[in-house]
Parts: C-alpha cells; structure tokens; sequence
C-alpha cells in the first residue's frame, strides 16, 4: 500500500526543520556570481526560502521552477513614484510579479513583496518615510486587482533603529517619536490584510554600540551573564531586541501581531570582532535558538514566523557609510565558498560550496618594490576609492600585512574590479602583473569571477542610446534642428 500522503507530508514537515529559515540574496557586487550558480547554491543547500532586494529578470528567470519561496523588493528609490501613481505600481506588478508568478513548479513561488529597503533609518532622514505607507497601499491594491492578494503579502523591513528603549530593558521599549503615526498606519495595513512585521535585528551592531552588551551574551554562550527585566530573565542579546520590539508593536494594540526577522548575521572581515569563528559560533547560537522554538520571555513558544539570514554571499558594492564589515555578511564569500561549516539544522550536513566556479586567470598586481615608491600611498589610496579594500580595515583580514603588502593589496583589488586589464595595473608604472599568489595568511589576495562581457557591451549600447536621445531632446530645447 503506497504511503498515506498526509503522512508523508507531515513526515517532511519534520525533518525539514529549516522551513523558517531563509537567506538574503543581494547583488551589489561587481562581479556577481551568475544567477543560476546562485539557485543550485541554494538548492544544494537546502534553503528554501530567499529574499531579494529589488526583482532583477535574470534571478527571477533562475529562480522559475526551482520551488524556492521568494521575496521580491522595491528599492526606496522607487517609493516616490509608487506612492504618487497607481498606474506605475501596476505596471511594476504586471512585469515584476504577475509575469512570473506560479502556485506551482513552473514559475517563481513568489511570497511577499517588501516595500522599501529599511526605509525609515535614522541616517536617512525624512528621504522615504512620507512614501512608504501610500506606496504599500498602492502596490497592494494592484497585487489585489491581479488577483494575488491572497497568496502574495505586502510588507516593509523595518531597521533595527525604528525601536529603542533608553535603559536598555525590553520592557521600556518603544517606537522612536518620530515614526509613532507612520508605525500606527503600518502596523494598521499590514493587520487589515494579515502580512506580518518585517524586522531587521542586528545583534552584531547592538554589540559594537552598546558597551553594556558582551560578546558572550551576543553569541548565545550558556555562561553569559544574564539580564533581569523585573521578573522576566533575558539570556541573550536577540531576545533582548526581540522582546524590546514586541514591546513597542503592544504598545501601539498590536501585541499578537507576526513577526518575520527579515534580516539577521554576523560579518566576517572589516571589523574588530568580525571574524569567520565568531560568526560561526553566532549563526549557530541563532539557528540553535531559532529550531529550540522556545521563544521569547514576552513570546513564549512563538518565535518568528520566518527568519532569513543575512546574507547568501559577499558583495563588494555595499555602501560602506555604516561600517567596512558592510561588505562581509555572508555565510559564503562573493565566490560562493562556505566561510565556515555550522550545522544549519540538518544533522551533521556541512554548508556546500557553489560548484564549476569560472574564475579570471590565476594573475594578481602587486606594487614593484623596485621602483620609488613614494607614490605609492597615494596611487593606492585612489585605487580604493573606486574598489574594495575593506579587508585593510583595522581588525580585517589584511589589517596587519605590512607596507607595501598593503599597497600590493589595493592595486589588486582594483585591477581585478577591471577584468584584469592590463592597463588597470598600471599605477605611473609602480604596478606589476605576476602569477605568483601574494595571498598572506588570512589575508586572500582574490581573482575575480568571469562575467559574461556581452551584458556590459549591451549596456555601453543603451547609455549610447540614451545619451544621444539626451542630446536630442536638449538640441530641440534649445531651438536646434537635428
Ligand atoms: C520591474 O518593473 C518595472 C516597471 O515595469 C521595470 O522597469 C523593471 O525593470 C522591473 N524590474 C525591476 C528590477 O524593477
Ligand atoms: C502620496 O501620494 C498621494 C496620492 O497621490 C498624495 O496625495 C501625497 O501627497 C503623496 N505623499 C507625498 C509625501 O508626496
Ligand atoms: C547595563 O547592564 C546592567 C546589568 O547588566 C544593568 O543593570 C544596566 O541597567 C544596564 N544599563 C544600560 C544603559 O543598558
Ligand atoms: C509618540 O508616542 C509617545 C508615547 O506613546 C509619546 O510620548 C510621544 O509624545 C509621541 N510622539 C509624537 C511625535 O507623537
Ligand atoms: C536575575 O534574577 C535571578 C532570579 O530572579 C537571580 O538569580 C539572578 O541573580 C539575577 N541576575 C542578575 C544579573 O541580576
Ligand atoms: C551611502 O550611504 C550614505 C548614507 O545613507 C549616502 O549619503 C551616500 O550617498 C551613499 N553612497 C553611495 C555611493 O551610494
Ligand atoms: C610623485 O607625484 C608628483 C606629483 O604628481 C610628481 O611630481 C612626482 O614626480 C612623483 N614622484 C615619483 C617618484 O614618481
Ligand atoms: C596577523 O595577525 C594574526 C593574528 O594576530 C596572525 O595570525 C597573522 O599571522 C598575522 N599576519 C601577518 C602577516 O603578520
Ligand atoms: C599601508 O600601510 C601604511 C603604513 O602602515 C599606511 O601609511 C598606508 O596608509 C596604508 N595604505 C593603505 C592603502 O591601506
Ligand atoms: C572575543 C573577541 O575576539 N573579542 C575581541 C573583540 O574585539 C576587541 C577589539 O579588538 C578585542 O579587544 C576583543 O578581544
């Protein structure tokens, strides 16, 4: 007799713990590792949900039929506009959703669509806050009109500086002012069509900002020192930002309302602290905690609905304002390498590297130490401002290669960032090409990935395309006949 599929369903449901457990998947990189390499890295992983950050064709191409569960994003840059006119907002559901969308394996299981990026950051000011709730409301009446409303939520990710509490204490927590009336619209929207709190918590900047908070107490470590709450005992810092939100979403009437971590890690390199060991020990403090479903003092037994780590991989285009650890949140590097081997919650299963890798050739630029080199600072200097030497940071993984090894390590990083052009390792003559990795330690002097070249000749073609229509609109302006 053939299996009951009930049964088997709920045989599945069991040992596939990881069901609320997805990833972040940006692509700020200058060499994005291609899409599909991307998906089969997901697949051989098991992970099953991934968040996007905006609804780029080519993912969403890689994703069709793969079965993954999938967040789309709208960029802040687009909440003006879809806030002002429903028009573009379905247009931008037609192409970005409705074109892709499938109940079943042929298409993209598409599950939420998240409005904004951390729109309401302190260091962003007023620049997207007015539009974020009209540009929601939009969105969802167009998801409604194609008639996915049902299936496709609408929500906002929320930065972990939407809600403080001054003493620190879970029970004192509460929206910052500023946002009160946004947060009461929002939280009003999302109950009104039952799509969860998209949060983003982050205990690694908690840590750094926050003397009272130890590493210990951050990584889930059992010998932490506790935090009393009056009668409630807090024994690490998750549970501390957790319960602090759950906190002010009670104080505005939402006390039941879902919540999602939309964003959760531990970076890997630009940073004291930052470091592949310690992010080991956090993720699998985290997903330890998270699989327990124990829950929170103020949520018992209710942890987070769904949780996506941040993030899948390295990107080295990340804005760097907030710290140079920006561009080191993932489990695996920009190459799609595990940095480390936690067991993500299914036996003694090890993260899996993406495979068949296409690398440029084995060639690096150093500095030569033959020539004057008192220069040199300043050419290296110019050569970071347009690549990435976050590495060099102090508590990175090159932070403590000696002058020149550093200067060394900036020319390549530029000289990568342009396909290894042979004039990209020019630097007034200091630079020289060699095949001898000068790679350090834990210092990784990195190849760049191969990128398919007809993508950029096509876009060199549309910003011709687009300049000569600029000219010609700007000749007509002013009074030119073409
Ligand atoms: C989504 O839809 C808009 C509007 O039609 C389109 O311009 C855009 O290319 C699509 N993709 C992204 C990433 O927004
Ligand atoms: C958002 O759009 C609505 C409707 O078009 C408009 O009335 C409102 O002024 C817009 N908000 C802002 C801040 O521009
Ligand atoms: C710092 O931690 C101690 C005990 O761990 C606590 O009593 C105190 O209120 C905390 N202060 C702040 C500002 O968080
Ligand atoms: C926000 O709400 C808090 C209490 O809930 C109140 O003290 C504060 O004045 C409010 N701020 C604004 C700007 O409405
Ligand atoms: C927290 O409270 C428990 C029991 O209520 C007590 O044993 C413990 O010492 C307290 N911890 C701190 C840090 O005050
Ligand atoms: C990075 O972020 C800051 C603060 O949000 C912003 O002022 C700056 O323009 C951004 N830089 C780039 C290159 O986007
Ligand atoms: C260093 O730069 C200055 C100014 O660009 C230039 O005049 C000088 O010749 C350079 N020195 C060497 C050794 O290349
Ligand atoms: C940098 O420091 C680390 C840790 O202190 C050490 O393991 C490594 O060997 C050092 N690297 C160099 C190049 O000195
Ligand atoms: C390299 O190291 C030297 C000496 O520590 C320092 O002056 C210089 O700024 C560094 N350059 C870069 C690009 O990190
Ligand atoms: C556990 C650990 O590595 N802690 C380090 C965090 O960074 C500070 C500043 O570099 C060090 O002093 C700690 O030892």
């Amino acid at each position: 007799m053939p299996p009951n599929p009930l049964f088997a369903f709920l045989l599945l449901s069991m040992v596939c713990p990881l069901g609320s457990i997805g990833v972040n998947w940006g692509t700020m990189s200058s060499h994005p590792l291609p899409a599909s390499k991307v998906v089969e890295l997901l697949k051989s992983n098991d992970v099953s949900k991934v968040k996007l950050f905006d609804a780029d064709p080519l993912v969403l191409q890689a994703l069709s039929g793969s079965n993954i569960l999938v967040t789309l994003g709208i960029p802040n840059s687009m909440l003006t506009t879809f806030n002002s006119s429903t028009k573009a907002a379905e247009t931008w559901v037609h192409d970005n959703v409705t074109r892709y969308f499938s109940h079943a394996a042929a298409g993209v299981r598409i599950q939420y669509v998240a409005v904004g990026d951390e729109p309401f950051l302190l260091s962003y000011g007023e620049q997207f806050h007015p539009f974020v709730i009209g540009a929601a409301m939009n969105i969802q009446a167009a998801l409604t009109k194609a008639n996915l409303a049902s299936e496709v939520k609408v929500v906002v990710p929320c930065s972990f500086d939407t809600f403080v509490s001054e003493s620190g204490l879970p029970s004192k927590g509460h929206f910052r002012t500023d946002l009160n009336k946004t947060m009461i619209e929002l939280l009003t929207f999302l109950s009104k069509h039952h799509s969860p709190f998209f949060v983003n918590i982050s205990p690694f900047i908690s840590f750094q900002q926050n003397k009272n908070i130890s590493l210990d107490f951050t990584l889930f470590k059992d010998n932490a020192r506790h935090r009393n709450d009056s009668h409630r005992t807090y024994k690490n810092s998750f549970d501390l930002s957790y319960d602090t939100l759950v906190t002010a979403l009670s104080k505005l009437g939402f006390p039941e309302i879902d919540i999602v971590v939309a964003r959760i890690g531990w970076p890997t390199d630009g940073a004291a602290n930052a470091t592949s060991s310690i992010a080991n020990t956090f993720m699998k403090g985290l997903i330890d905690h998270l699989l327990r479903k124990t829950g929170t003092p103020l949520r018992p037994q209710n942890p987070p609905i769904e949780t996506f780590i941040f993030s899948l991989l390295d990107e080295d285009q990340r804005n760097i304002t907030s710290g140079n650890f920006e561009r080191h949140w993932g489990m695996f590097t920009f190459d799609g390498q595990a940095k480390y081997h936690f067991n993500f919650g299914q036996g003694s299963k090890n993260l899996v590297n993406a495979q068949f890798v296409e690398y440029l050739p084995s060639k690096w630029c150093v500095v030569n130490n033959n020539k004057d080199l008192s220069n040199a600072t300043a050419k290296a200097l110019e050569a970071c401002s347009v690549s990435d030497c976050t590495a060099l940071s102090p508590g990175g993984s090159c932070f403590n290669i000696s002058w020149p090894g550093n200067i060394s390590y900036a020319f390549n990083s530029y000289y990568q960032q342009h396909d290894q052009r042979a004039d990209s390792c020019d630097f007034g003559g200091l630079g020289l090409i060699t095949t001898v990795d000068p790679s350090v330690d834990n210092c990784r002097f990195f190849v760049e990935l191969q990128t398919s070249h007809s993508t950029f000749d096509h876009e060199a073609d549309l910003f011709l395309w687009i300049i000569s229509l600029m000219a010609y609109f700007f000749s007509c302006l002013l009074g030119f006949t073409w």
